[in-house]
C-alpha cells in the first residue's frame, strides 16, 4: 500500500472541530491572547491579528505596539487592550498574563521589535511565531520550544531553511517536513494549498482558500486565529490545523460574497465568527 502522504481538510470538516462552549464559561477560560507587532508603518498587521483573535472566540485580547497606534487601534477594537510599548520590560506584565503570546505581525527587525522578540521568547509561554519574528528566528541562534507554532510563507520558510523560494515551492512537503525537524515544532507552511506539519506525524494540508488571498494583512489575521484557537485550550497541532482551515474557509465565504479581486483581510473577520461556532 501506498504511503499516507498528507490529510486533507476542507470546509466539510470544520464545524465537527468546534465543540459548543460550555454554559459556565468565562472571558478567562476562553483564553489570553497577547499580540506582539506594530513597528511604525505597519500598525495594521498587528491589529488585524488582535481583532481575528477576537473573532475567533479569545475571551481577552492584549496588543504590545508602538505608542502610536495605540488610539487608532482602540477606535476601530476598543475590546482590544493595547498598549505602548517604548521599553521591553513593559513586556513582562503582559507577557505574565497571557495564556498565548502571537509575535510577529508588523514587528520589523529594527532595535524596537528585536528586543521585543528576544524579550518575549525568554518568557515560555506558548507562542505563534509568524512575519518579522521568524525573520529574527532566521538571524538568531535561537529554537522555539516543541509547542510553539511557526507560521511561515514561503520567503520566510526559505530564509529560516536558506534555500530559494523556488526551492520551497518545488517541494512544499519537503520543505514543511525540514522545517518541522530543524525547529522541532508545528510548522504552517502558507500559501495554496497550505501546510500543517508536525514532529512524526502525518502532515495535513488545508484543501480551501483562494487567490483573492494574495493580498498583504492575510497572513496577520491567521496568526490571530491559530493563537486564538491555541489560547482555547487545543494543543499546537490541533490550533495549527483549526485554524488555518478556518481561516481559509472564511476566506472563501468573503471571496463567495463579493468576488476574489479587491478581498481585504477584514472582510474575513465576520465569517470568522460565523465558522468558529
Ligand atoms: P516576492 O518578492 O513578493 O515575489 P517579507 P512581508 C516572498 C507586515 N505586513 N510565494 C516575497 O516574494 C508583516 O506582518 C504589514 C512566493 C518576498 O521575497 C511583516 O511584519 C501589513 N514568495 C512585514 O510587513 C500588511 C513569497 O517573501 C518575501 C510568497 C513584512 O512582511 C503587509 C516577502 O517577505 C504585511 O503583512 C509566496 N506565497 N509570499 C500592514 N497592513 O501593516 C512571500 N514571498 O520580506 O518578510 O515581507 O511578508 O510583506
Ligand atoms: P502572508 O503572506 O503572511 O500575508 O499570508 C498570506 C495568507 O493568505 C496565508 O494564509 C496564505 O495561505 C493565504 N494565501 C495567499 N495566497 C493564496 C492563494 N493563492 N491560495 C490560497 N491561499 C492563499
Ligand atoms: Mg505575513
Amino acid at each position: 500500500a501506498m504511503a499516507v502522504v498528507a490529510t486533507r481538510f476542507d470546509a466539510d470538516d470544520l464545524s465537527a472541530m468546534f465543540a459548543p462552549r460550555p454554559r459556565n464559561t468565562h472571558k478567562g477560560a476562553s483564553g489570553r491572547v497577547l499580540c506582539i507587532g506594530g513597528d511604525s508603518g505597519k500598525g495594521g498587521a498587528v491589529m488585524l491579528a488582535a481583532e481575528a483573535a477576537l473573532r475567533s472566540g479569545a475571551g481577552l485580547v492584549a496588543v504590545a505596539t508602538q505608542p502610536l497606534h495605540v488610539a487608532p487601534l482602540l477606535a476601530r477594537c476598543p475590546e482590544a487592550m493595547p498598549v505602548g510599548i517604548t521599553s521591553a520590560r513593559q513586556l513582562d506584565p503582559m507577557l505574565d498574563t497571557a495564556d498565548v503570546v502571537a509575535i510577529g505581525p508588523g514587528l520589523g527587525q529594527g532595535d524596537w521589535g528585536r528586543t521585543l522578540f528576544e524579550r518575549a521568547l525568554s518568557r515560555g509561554k506558548p507562542l505563534v511565531l509568524d512575519a518579522d519574528a521568524l525573520n529574527l528566528l532566521a538571524a538568531s541562534a535561537r529554537l522555539p520550544s516543541h509547542d510553539d507554532i511557526l507560521t511561515p510563507h514561503p520567503g520566510e520558510a526559505a530564509r529560516l531553511l536558506g534555500i530559494s523560494v523556488a526551492e520551497v515551492q518545488a517541494n512544499r512537503y519537503a520543505a514543511a517536513r525540514l522545517l518541522c525537524q530543524a525547529m522541532g515544532c508545528v510548522v504552517v507552511l502558507k500559501g495554496a494549498g497550505t501546510l500543517v506539519a508536525a514532529p512524526d506525524t502525518t502532515p495535513r494540508v488545508v484543501s480551501a482558500g483562494n487567490p483573492g488571498m494574495a493580498v498583504g494583512g492575510m497572513g496577520d489575521v491567521l496568526t490571530g486565529c491559530i493563537a486564538a484557537l491555541r489560547a482555547q485550550g487545543r494543543d499546537a497541532f490541533d490550533a495549527a490545523t483549526t485554524g488555518a482551515l478556518l481561516h481559509a474557509v472564511a476566506g472563501d465565504d468573503a471571496a463567495g460574497e463579493g468576488g476574489e479581486r479587491g478581498l481585504l483581510p477584514s472582510d474575513l473577520l465576520p465569517h470568522l465568527r460565523r465558522r468558529a461556532n
